[in-house]
């Protein structure tokens, strides 16, 4: 008998799984998370912790129902582009087909971003051969606007490699960044019609102070670090992302799905383990929050556990704050 889904209790208790990106589907929930596997891999600054290989769908019929594990749905094995680490995901739907998206470094150790599809969202999923052209660093997430038009935003520094992607070219032994420079943000392209290309190059767009000054580097309790998700709620298009080394789960808006965005405040306070990562979804007349931590290992952050909350506006538009222990 699956588990039934409770809020902040670990979804998922058979494996390790992270970075929940929850859609409806089919008038169900399908969360289209990482799997992080059980092993000895070092742990550094590039992420080789999280040394993970193939992803598992799941779904739920109600936010109170069992959580079913759809199986495996894709393994790096049958990508014939990608070489390891298949990180944070998402999923698509378009035209009658569901569209899944996942980083995977490719044979030169280069971050880029796949996409498979399938007929059904429970997968499997079938890669294309090669990685989307013009794609690099990690944690695709893909908003469909109202009028159809889809982008998909990209972006990690670190391990993520955004740093080594400034002058535009893979540089890399690029450093990270100074405190003082501007602080490098999400990277943005609109899809074409196919949703498997990008119809212009990855664009970053800049994160925005109150004084409408770009985010410092050094800003670590604000700054982009990874994970963005874009979702819209009143006309206003919120972007929540983690700041990585602060462990804040942040939110900035902006009145274009492209930004620039302006800091508005914090969504979640760190959980037990390094990451944080999420996703934003509306079921039933409800929003909710999916979101990782690692207290089913014990804290230890390469083996994490998808979890759930419901996320409440306030009316002016702003978020409150979950603390996720409370
Ligand atoms: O799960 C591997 C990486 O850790 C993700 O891509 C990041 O967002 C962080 O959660």
């Amino acid at each position: 008998m699956n588990k039934h889904a409770k809020q902040n209790e670990p979804l998922v208790t058979h494996l390790y799984t992270a970075d929940p990106s929850a859609h409806v589907f089919e008038d169900k929930i399908y969360i289209y998370p990482s799997h992080d596997l059980e092993h000895d891999a070092v742990s550094d600054d590039s992420g080789d912790q999280y040394a993970m290989e193939d992803y598992h769908v799941f779904s739920m019929d109600d936010i109170d129902a069992p959580v079913v594990d759809h199986g495996e749905v894709l393994h790096v094995k049958d990508v014939p582009w990608a070489s390891q680490q298949m990180w944070a995901p998402d999923a698509a739907y378009k035209n009658g087909t569901y569209y899944f998206y996942f980083p995977a470094k490719d044979k030169d150790g280069i971050f880029r971003i796949g996409v498979a599809t399938s007929k059904s969202p429970a997968g499997p999923f079938k890669p294309e051969p090669n990685y989307i052209e013009g794609t690099f660093s990690i944690d695709p997430a893909v908003f469909i606007d109202d009028d159809g038009k889809a982008y998909m935003y990209v972006g990690g520094i670190w391990g993520g490699q955004l740093e080594k992607w400034q002058t535009g070219e893979f540089v890399a032994d690029a450093g990270p960044q100074k405190p003082e420079e501007e602080a490098l943000s999400v990277y943005i392209a609109e899809l074409n019609e196919d949703m498997i290309s990008l119809k212009e190059p990855l664009k970053e767009s800049k994160i925005l102070d109150e004084n409408n000054k770009p985010l410092l580097a050094g800003d670590e309790d604000r700054r982009f670090f990874e994970a963005p998700w874009v979702h819209k709620y009143n006309g206003t298009y919120y972007l929540t992302y983690s700041t990585g080394t602060s462990h804040y789960i942040v939110y900035a808006t902006s009145d274009s799905p492209t930004g620039p965005f302006v800091y508005r405040g914090r969504i979640l306070e760190p959980v037990i383990g390094w990451t944080t990562h999420h996703s934003v979804v509306e079921f039933k007349g409800k929003w909710y929050l999916f979101y990782h931590d690692a207290s089913l290992s014990g804290g230890i952050d390469s083996r994490r556990s998808i979890k759930f909350t419901e996320l409440k506006y306030n009316e002016d538009g702003t978020i409150q704050t979950i603390h996720p222990y409370n």
